[in-house]
């Protein structure tokens, strides 16, 4: 009858452990999946919008030409470059290192913005 009842005792236990793991370790990892990846810029009007954006390492950033105008969007330390964007058209970048990274459009070089990646 002791015997038994250590050997529930022991079971329970050991079911509390697994649980108290399970519940600690899933809400991480569910974090993680869940946390937002992506970020878009507008580009609207001869400007970026937002001008400055902030994005977590390891975020695609996606600019949408929503001018009636061709634009680019290039990094002013070359670490990106898209094409000529014609309407509607878009260029996406992954930023996987923290730091400030400006940039313009080389064919209306007053359009200036910058995306810092933390
Ligand atoms: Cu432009």
């Amino acid at each position: 009858m002791i015997r038994k009842t250590v050997w529930i005792v022991g079971l329970f236990a050991s079911v509390m452990v697994a649980t108290l793991l399970l519940s600690a370790a899933s809400p991480r990892s569910a974090a993680k999946a869940a946390e937002p990846t992506t970020a878009e810029v507008k580009v609207d009007n001869f400007s970026f919008g937002p001008a400055t954006l902030a994005v977590a390492v390891g975020t695609t950033v996606t600019w949408t030409n929503r001018d009636d105008i061709p634009h680019t969007i290039v990094s002013n330390d070359k670490v990106f470059k898209s094409k000529v964007l014609d309407t509607d058209e878009k260029f996406s970048f992954t930023f996987t290192k923290a730091g400030t990274y400006p940039y313009f459009c080389s064919i209306h070089p007053k359009m200036t913005g910058s995306v810092v990646v933390q």
